[in-house]
């Protein structure tokens, strides 16, 4: 399924595309959980009004923890493996899950970050799967992606999502920088974004910069469905700015990441 042509283009671009990544079977029952999880949400729930006052952009995190749907996917479903071999890596962990729903007619954009400096960990080898059982194309808030981001080695201040600019949700770390503005520049950037089939995935890097716009779509929805895993040399990481939902004291400064929050996905 992966070829070494795949490998090198995650590693020069920090992000690529696959197809058919994801059988209908998973997709139908990730898509049954995620009504589950609009209906009763789960712990983490940061959904955000929409900007328009119409519309909803429902996320939720560490949902595979609640979920036996989105558990056995995470656990089963063959990405560890593939990680594994992405990554170059002996072992895979799960690191978490993560919805990111936009009904249709919702303008809220996704402001441009890199992940990790939301992560309490350090090292390289992390990748996420994004996935949706709909048809994604730019109206409808394809994810965009700078290209080679990942290796500018660059940790971007976390701010919350929808339309605030504010760091109230976040420490500050005096290691990381503000994110310029992108959208006013653009054709500086190397961007690159992919419309998706149900099925098809983003792959990228934990230091890839991206964002995506609203759904102006008013008759499709744009249920987004991401997974990371990480790779032998992470650690846990206990320094400023990530965010607290994400966090665990039954880990210190430098551990591995272990089960039960990061259980082992490969080898089996
Ligand atoms: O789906 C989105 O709008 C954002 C996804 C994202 O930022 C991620 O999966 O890391």
């Amino acid at each position: 399924m992966v070829s070494e042509q795949d490998i090198q283009t995650l590693a020069d671009d920090g992000v690529m595309v696959m197809r058919n990544l994801v059988s209908s079977e998973w997709l139908d029952r990730i898509a049954a959980a995620i009504e589950r999880d609009i209906a009763d949400p789960a712990p983490y729930v940061h959904g955000y009004p929409a900007t328009n006052g119409s519309g909803r952009f429902h996320g939720n995190l560490r949902t595979w923890e609640t979920d036996p749907d989105l558990r056995d996917f995470c656990l089963n479903s063959g990405l560890g493996e593939l990680t594994a071999t992405l990554l170059g890596s002996d072992n895979v962990n799960l690191l978490y899950d993560q919805l990111f729903i936009k009904e249709p007619g919702t303008p809220n954009p996704t402001r441009w970050h890199n992940d990790q400096p939301y992560w309490p960990v350090r090292g390289r080898q992390i990748l996420s799967f994004w996935i949706s059982p709909d048809p994604v194309t730019m109206d409808s808030g394809a994810l965009e992606f700078i290209r080679g981001s990942h290796k500018w080695g660059k940790m971007f201040q976390p701010e919350r999502f929808g339309d605030t600019k504010a760091h109230d949700d976040y420490e500050r770390n005096p290691d990381y920088v503000d994110m310029p503005d992108v959208e006013a520049a653009r054709g500086d950037y190397d961007i690159v974004t992919w419309d998706l089939q149900p099925g098809d995935a983003y792959v990228f890097h934990a230091m890839t910069v991206h964002g995506a716009g609203g759904n102006l779509r008013a008759d499709v929805r744009r249920r987004g469905y991401t997974v990371r895993y990480t790779g032998d040399d992470i650690r846990y990481d206990t320094r400023p700015g990530t965010n607290i939902h994400l966090r665990s004291e039954d880990y210190a400064d430098g551990a591995r990441l272990t089960a039960p929050l990061y259980p082992r996905v490969w080898p089996i």
